[in-house]
């Protein structure tokens, strides 16, 4: 995936402000996030009707990281590392303050072998809960290592959520840490992860390497506005053919 909107070099400027780009917006909107609120289990979460974008995986597979790039925020997501909010769902509005048009909700990683099996089997069914009853969750972007693929884990997240994508859910595997990946690799690992993304899709994303940072904006803008994308992709009730 190459980075889009690169200026061409050494062309005149416009006289007039061209509208701002896709990347643009999706980035402007991205960075307005802000942390919302900490809970432990779904039915601490504010019952909400914006679009809730919710961001699973593996521990370690890269998830802090992204949510932060994405958001152009260093520490964002890094609050679910405190004590205490480490097995908590965290939330983050979208939009102008006062105008909040979408949430983002960090799941915390799962399959970390530290984790004593009792708390590893409250998470998984609080996961579940969540992903399965969560009313306005909108789409579930899950980040895998490519390195490693999709666990067991990561199958049974997928199990969980196939009812509800076959319903409209959308669904993206970002594939993290692509940098440690040579182009042919990222391309096998791609295509691997289109299959298994079902009705989804899947992408690669490098944080060093900034690979992937406008797809992914863009698809989290276009899927908390749908109805500005359609707007723009429909010939609208213009004007008559004969009437030009
Ligand atoms: N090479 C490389 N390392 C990454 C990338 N994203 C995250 N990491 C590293 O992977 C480790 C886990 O990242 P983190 O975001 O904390 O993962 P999380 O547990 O899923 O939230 C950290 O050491 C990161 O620096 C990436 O795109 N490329
Ligand atoms: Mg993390």
């Amino acid at each position: 995936m190459t980075i889009q909107n690169q200026r061409a070099g050494g062309a005149a400027k416009p006289a007039v402000a061209p509208p701002p780009a896709a990347s643009t917006i999706a980035s402007g909107w991205l960075h307005t996030a802000k942390f919302l609120t900490s809970a432990p289990e779904l039915h601490f979460l504010p019952a909400l009707t914006v679009p809730e974008i919710a961001f699973v995986g593996r521990s370690n597979a890269g998830k802090s990281t992204c949510i932060n790039i994405l958001t152009q925020q260093k520490q964002l997501a890094f609050a679910s590392r405190k004590p205490g909010r480490t097995q908590h769902i965290n939330l983050f509005t979208l939009g102008k303050q006062g105008a909040t048009d979408a949430v983002l909700a960090d799941l915390p990683g799962y399959g970390y072998a530290a984790v004593p099996k009792q708390d590893k089997i409250r998470w998984q069914q609080v996961m579940a809960n969540y992903l399965v009853t969560r009313e306005n969750l909108t789409a579930v972007v899950l980040l895998c290592d490519p390195r490693l693929g999709l666990t067991e884990l990561d199958d049974i997240l997928l199990d969980v959520i196939r009812p509800r994508v076959e319903q409209g859910l959308k669904f993206l595997i970002v594939l993290t840490k692509a940098d440690k990946l040579t182009r042919s690799e990222g391309a096998a690992a791609l295509s691997v992860a289109t299959l298994q993304a079902g009705g989804g899709d899947a992408t690669l994303f490098s944080a060093p390497k900034r690979i992937g940072i406008d797809a992914i904006s863009q698809q989290l803008w276009q899927w908390a506005h749908p109805a500005v994308q359609a707007a723009s992709e429909s010939p609208g009730p213009a004007v008559p053919d004969q009437v030009q």
